[in-house]
């Protein structure tokens, strides 16, 4: 097939996964088209059958705000034509399905272009309910060929919020479990606690929903049942409150912000616990990146989160913001080598069933379906 990906290319989930979708895609022999505004991260290799196309941005005074959703539209318009598309595959909805919308209907005449969106959580759950999008949102689902969503709880709160009947496929998020995989302790661990101290990580881009101070005030009731450090990775606009909650809890010695990282399986695998705590979680792949690596995950018990994590099994949820019974889950887990070693391997082996290689086949055969639609 020859496919088109949108989404978007910065630190992301949902441009994670667009990627190393379109990656395993080309690797199976399909020709794949991303198209954005920037080369996604991930994509930082040539792969063969993989083409970007970036949508160029011109300013204009009379234009207080940029057209990216229009410029978008224009650039699919031209690769879809010009390369001969079967199908485009927008990840995230705003704007990207706004966009798809109006690229398949300028080529009407050309081609039945079939559009696939994937939604991935605060498209939905967060930005996509604000009354300036709603409308937009719910109408561009509802002209997508196919939708699919990364969870089932994902899959119900757009069938209700957005007040739809349209079907909806659930593909779960995936891992490489061949690069995500427990590779005993690297030299990490040994920069990071020397005096071999329990590391506790938390990985994410540091946004309000995400509830990192949550992660740093845990860690404080933690720190003082065992020695333990926090490595902290990504940025976003909660850090400078992070590292101010850091020194007024006056815990900055054993608190890491390591900022944005490329190679997070290695500090995955020198770590021993993963912490996330959100407000709202569709799927939380930065989770299930780290089961592969072996972490038991503490979460909060919201969106998805729940289909992931199992409860007693490959790590502890509580409520959200319930700071005292996750930290209480967290030292008793870390402060019990047996258990915490049947978690660890609990970890791995749920995370061993989102394998890569069995969730693209059902991408690809969803593309199958609705291509003969
Ligand atoms: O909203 C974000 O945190 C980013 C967003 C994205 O689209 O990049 O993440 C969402 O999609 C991820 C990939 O499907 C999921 O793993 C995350 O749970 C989800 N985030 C939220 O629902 C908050």
């Amino acid at each position: 097939m020859k496919i088109g990906i949108t989404c978007y290319p910065t630190y992301g989930g949902s441009g994670v996964i667009a990627t190393e979708l379109g990656k395993e895609l080309a690797l199976r022999g399909h020709e794949v088209h991303f198209i954005s505004y920037a080369l996604p991260f991930r994509l930082n290799e040539f792969i063969e059958r993989i083409y970007f196309h970036e949508v160029e941005m011109t300013s204009y005074p009379l234009f207080e705000f940029p057209l990216y959703s229009l410029a978008l539209a224009s650039k699919m318009v031209e690769v879809i034509k010009y390369e001969n598309l079967d199908l485009l595959h927008v990840h995230y909805a705003i704007p990207h399905a706004t966009s798809a919308y109006l690229a398949k209907q300028m080529l009407a005449d050309f081609k039945d272009l079939k559009i696939i969106t994937t939604l991935h959580g605060t498209d939905i759950t967060l930005v996509g309910l604000e009354p300036s999008f709603l409308p937009l949102v719910k109408f561009s689902i509802e002209q997508s060929d196919g939708v699919t969503a990364v969870s089932r709880f994902l899959k119900e709160n757009t069938l209700t919020n957005y007040d739809t009947k349209k079907n909806i496929e659930v593909i779960p998020n995936f891992v490489d479990t061949e690069l995500f995989k427990p590779n005993g302790h690297s030299g990490f661990r040994n920069h990071i606690a020397p005096n071999g101290e329990k590391i506790l990580v938390h990985i994410s881009n540091f946004r309000q929903v995400k509830r990192v101070p949550d992660a740093i005030k845990m860690f404080e009731k933690i720190v003082k049942e065992l020695p333990a450090k926090l490595v902290l990775v990504g940025d976003g606009p909660d850090r400078s409150e992070c590292e101010r909650l850091c020194r007024d809890l006056n815990v900055c010695d054993n608190v890491k912000f390591l900022g944005k990282q490329e190679r997070l399986v290695d500090i995955l695998t020198s770590s021993d616990l993963f912490l996330l705590p959100s407000q709202a979680e569709s799927f939380g792949l930065a989770a299930l990146e780290a089961m592969a690596c072996g972490l038991p995950v503490i979460s909060s018990s919201v969106g998805g989160l729940p289909e992931l994590v199992k409860h007693n099994e490959t790590g502890f949820i509580a409520e959200i913001g319930d700071i005292d019974r996750m930290a209480r889950y967290a030292a008793d887990l870390l402060g019990n080598e047996r258990k915490y070693k049947i978690f660890s391997e609990n970890s791995r082996n749920r995370a061993v069933n989102y394998e890569k290689s069995k969730i693209i086949p059902l991408y690809e055969n969803y593309y199958e379906k609705i291509l003969n639609s």
